[in-house]
């Protein structure tokens, strides 16, 4: 279970959920209350059969996102370029902030993992740093 955020742009969010076992459980985000911003994409990874894959490797330079893994497990990686971070996703009421400028990786996925994702933005290619090295100089001359 997380408990702190070391790196940068990033927080914990805390779903509400109504535990009905062994009925189900349901889980809510909305827009401007748990989920600090207005959800203009959803998308969600599953089928991840093969447990070596690694996703992500990228940054964003200003899209804000919510990570959820809501059935199974992952690893996400977390790198502001100072401070790294592994968490270990299990949770499905509880979301990491994926902010700007943080490097992210997702590795270790149990074969019935599916992940959740929120998005403050569409789908733009430029908003993405897919080079490390490049994001090392990007926050470099970005950094207030
Ligand atoms: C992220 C992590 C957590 C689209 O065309 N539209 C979309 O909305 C998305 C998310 C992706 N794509 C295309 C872009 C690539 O050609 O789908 C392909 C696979 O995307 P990518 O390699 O970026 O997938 P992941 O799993 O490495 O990263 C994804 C998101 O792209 C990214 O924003 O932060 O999940």
């Amino acid at each position: 279970m997380i408990k702190k955020i070391k790196v940068k742009n990033s927080g914990i969010i805390k779903l509400q959920h109504f535990d009905d076992y062994p009925d189900g459980a349901l889980i809510i985000g909305e827009s401007n209350k748990n989920v600090p911003f207005n959800i203009k994409r959803v998308y969600y990874i599953n089928n991840l059969h093969n447990p070596k894959a690694i996703r992500g490797k990228h940054a964003h330079k200003k899209l804000k996102q919510i990570i959820f893994c809501i059935n199974g497990s992952f690893v996400l990686g977390l790198d502001d370029g100072e401070i790294k971070q592994r968490i270990v996703m299990n949770n499905p009421s509880i979301g990491i902030i994926l902010g700007g400028l943080l490097w992210h990786t997702m590795t270790n996925f149990s074969k019935d993992c599916a992940i959740l994702v929120l998005a403050d933005n569409y789908y733009k290619e430029n908003d993405y740093i897919r080079d490390y090295s490049e994001f090392l100089k990007y926050i470099k001359n970005h950094s207030k």
